[in-house]
């Protein structure tokens, strides 16, 4: 918005020409999420209070959890607030990638809200049935994929690119549309599954989504991404700017998220920040390098379906209880300690997926 505005003034005031640069809003559209998240956080974790929208924790969980009943959720909703705040204000909104990844975020986000509504307000114990969850879902990750694949403009928009080998590119014609469904909705699910810890999963969020910032800025550049030889795709350069807003959001609910959280980000806020990367990961064409950046959540998603697996087939648990940061709880690592080392293993991933700009 304040972009168009800026365009109008640059013709009487030429330094309103600064705002057509896109590192330049970045860092605004990150501080203006950072400063909505941090300034109306209090507000918002009193009047979570104040109606009584406070966690309720299952007994059969690790014990140290019991404590935390009645910790006010739902603070999601503080998330998408400021990245929508900061994306209208500095994104450039003719752009079509900034409205798509804007409404997934949203779309999942309300999915998210519902099955939370019901949870908290109408004290539904069970919420959206998973049925019901996962028919939501596609339908909002479907319409996205749909739409991208049928205007895209560049074959480079609808091909696989494999990291760490040169000009490896699989086109992927319609089978484009199932691998990027199940890329978005697939890790919406997996960032929900890690969102039991203070903070375990929006830092590593924000770390990925930083990374696929700088992604989003080298694919945009003609000559950045045919010096690094990644596809280039017109346009994706201004995703930059919600990843900026999104990382804003996040820090800004760290900072009432850290252990001892005062507030938890709900469905609405995991759903919704996993169907983001999810959808920018898509768009960039890194689905690979979201798949090594995102490891934690990999491992997460990955340690159920073992734990599963294994019981059924030999009634035996290979973990004290899956996702596996519930079994180093149980081993008695501190909560803190869990979280902590699980953020420096995704800062080494991201730092992997960034050497595949480079490395091939
Ligand atoms: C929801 N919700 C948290 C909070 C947060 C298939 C199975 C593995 C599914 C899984 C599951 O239900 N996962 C999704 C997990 C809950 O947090 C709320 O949920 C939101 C995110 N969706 O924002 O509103 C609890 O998590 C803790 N928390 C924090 N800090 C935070 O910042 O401490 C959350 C955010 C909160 C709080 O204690 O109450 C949850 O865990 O309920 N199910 C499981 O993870 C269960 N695992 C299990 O059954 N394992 C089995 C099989 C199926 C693999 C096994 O190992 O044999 C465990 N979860 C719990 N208790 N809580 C089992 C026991």
């Amino acid at each position: 918005m304040l972009l168009w505005l800026a365009s109008l003034l640059e013709n009487y005031f030429h330094a309103f020409n600064v705002f057509q640069y896109l590192t330049f809003r970045t860092i605004l559209s990150a501080l203006t999420a950072l400063f909505v998240a941090l300034l109306l956080g209090p507000f918002f974790i009193r009047r979570l209070t104040r109606h009584q929208i406070g966690q309720v924790v299952r007994a059969d969980g690790p014990q140290s959890h019991l404590k935390k009943a009645g910790t006010p959720t739902m603070g999601g909703t503080l998330i998408l607030i400021a990245i929508t705040i900061s994306t209208l204000l500095w994104g450039d909104l003719t752009n079509r990638y900034v409205w798509v990844v804007l409404l997934e975020t949203l779309g999942f986000g309300l999915i998210g809200w519902y099955d939370d509504y019901r949870k908290l307000l109408l004290k539904d114990s069970r919420g959206l049935s998973a049925k019901k969850k996962y028919l939501f879902q596609s339908i909002v990750a479907l319409a996205g994929v749909t739409y991208l694949y049928f205007s895209a403009l560049m074959p480079a928009e609808t091909e696989l690119f494999v990291p760490f080998f040169k000009n490896v590119l699989i086109e992927l014609g319609p089978v484009y549309l199932f691998f990027s469904y199940f890329v978005i909705v697939g890790t919406s699910n997996a960032v929900n599954l890690t969102d039991v810890l203070d903070g375990l999963a929006i830092l590593p969020s924000v770390m990925i989504i930083a990374a696929f910032g700088v992604f989003a800025y080298v694919t945009g550049n003609f000559h950045f991404s045919t010096y690094l030889m990644i596809p280039y795709i017109p346009g994706v350069g201004e995703l930059v700017i919600i990843c900026g807003a999104i990382v804003g959001a996040g820090l800004g609910f760290l900072w009432y998220n850290t252990y001892p959280a005062q507030v938890f980000m709900g469905d609405v806020g995991a759903l919704g920040l996993g169907a983001a990367i999810g959808t920018i990961a898509v768009i960039v064409r890194q689905e690979l390098v979201l798949a090594l950046m995102g490891g934690v959540f990999v491992l997460e998603t990955v340690s159920v379906i073992l734990q599963v697996v294994s019981f059924r087939l030999t009634g035996k648990r290979i973990f004290k209880m899956a996702p596996i940061h519930h079994h180093f709880e149980l081993k008695g690592w501190p909560e803190p300690r869990v979280i902590v080392r699980f953020w420096i293993i995704t800062f080494i991933l991201v730092l992997c997926g960034l050497a595949t700009l480079k490395l091939r």
